[in-house]
């Protein structure tokens, strides 16, 4: 093997050099210094030593020169290591500085959904007055949502506008209503009962409306119920609901269900009944809150209860249209967009 010159040793010192600045700019922790480390100065394949060993086959006469070029790189490589060294350690923080009285960082936990709360409250009422709480399939039969709650044939409400069909005799209920059908049909009276639940409705989203939301309605069926027992117990709610001290009224209205029937209104809680320009209210001073009525004879036959012997009263409430006039939210899409920033505001602390 012919000797290796100088200029070779040179070039190849050289090209160590060119590496090792390339590679120390590149380094950002400890880690990354110490593979660094030993690239260059490792004991059995760094490439100091391996030069070391190319030395063997330098001339005699050339080694000293070439011993002083080898030893020159290994000052200058551990001279950059000493300086990465130093920049490493400054920009991590060392344990004995992080401050222990320091509070910590906690976790966000999550929390239920404005609405839900709502349901909740609206729920523990009702509880707490002997009702209970049932479900049901939110996809309905033609039956059950229309036809078995006296729901002409030709009744606007049954227009694919306002309707969501799935097929012909298939839709997105649009009341909580069929629910109440089939718990009659199953038990007898006396039933106390509310349903709270999503119900759907071919709708644009605007700030009053969506295609999907929530509803609660309730029935009472038993011997002797009569509208008093309608009137003490929605007022009772109300008051419960929005303070002791709401006026409340009620204005004769009619639903295929119900004959009697009857909305709830509460006074303008934006205005206090006092802004004739509210935008909440339209001057009026009351805000319609709820429906209901005396569930109709021909309802009862529908699911074999003798209307003579038993009566009953209903109501129903749109859930998400309540909660924004109790926390005074403008707009109702605000509960379906997921944002944070609103959510928070109704987390529990
Ligand atoms: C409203 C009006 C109402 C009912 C729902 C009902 C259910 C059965 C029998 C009779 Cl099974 N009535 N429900 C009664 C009156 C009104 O809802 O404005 N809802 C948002």
């Amino acid at each position: 093997m012919p000797p290796l010159s100088l200029r070779k040793l040179k070039a190849e010192i050289d090209a160590h050099r060119a590496k090792l600045a390339e590679q120390s700019a590149a380094v950002g922790d400890s880690k990354a210094l110490e593979e660094l480390r030993n690239q260059f100065l490792g004991r059995k394949r760094g490439a100091v030593t391996l030069l070391f060993e190319e030395l063997k086959s330098v001339k005699p006469a050339e080694k000293p020169a070439a011993g002083q070029m080898i030893n020159a790189l290994k000052n200058e490589i551990r001279e950059t290591l000493a300086a990465l060294e130093a920049r490493v350690k400054a920009s991590a923080p060392a344990a004995r500085e992080i401050d222990l009285t320091l509070p910590g960082v906690s976790p966000y936990l999550g929390a239920a959904h404005p609405l839900r709360l709502f349901e909740r409250e609206i729920e523990s009422i009702f509880l707490s007055m002997g009702f209970s709480i049932e479900d049901g399939p939110e996809i309905e039969t033609d039956y059950y949502n229309f036809e078995a709650l006296n729901f002409p044939p030709n009744h606007p409400a049954r227009d694919d506008w306002d309707t969501l069909y799935i097929t012909d005799q298939l839709l997105l209920r649009t009341h909580t209503s069929p629910v109440q059908i089939r718990v009659m049909e199953k038990k007898k009276p006396p039933i106390r009962i509310i349903i709270p639940g999503k119900v759907f409705r071919h709708e644009t989203p605007d700030p009053t409306h969506l295609p999907m939301f929530f509803q609660v309605e309730g029935l009472v069926v038993g011997e002797g119920v009569t509208f008093a027992h309608l009137k003490g117990t929605l007022e009772h709610f109300l008051r419960r609901l929005f303070g002791e001290r709401v006026r409340i009224r009620f204005r004769p209205s009619f639903f295929p269900f119900t004959e009697p029937s009857a909305e709830v209104d509460i006074e303008c809680l934006a205005c206090g009944a006092k802004d004739p320009g509210c935008r909440i209210c339209s001057g009026t001073g009351w805000k319609e809150i709820l429906g209901s009525g005396m569930v109709d004879p021909q309802v009862f036959k529908n699911v074999n209860i003798d209307p003579e012997r038993y009566s009953g009263w209903a109501f129903g409430m749109g859930i998400d249209r309540t909660a924004m006039l109790a926390f005074g939210i403008s707009d109702m899409r605000h509960f379906f967009e997921n944002d944070l920033r609103f959510l928070r505001q109704f987390a529990l602390k």
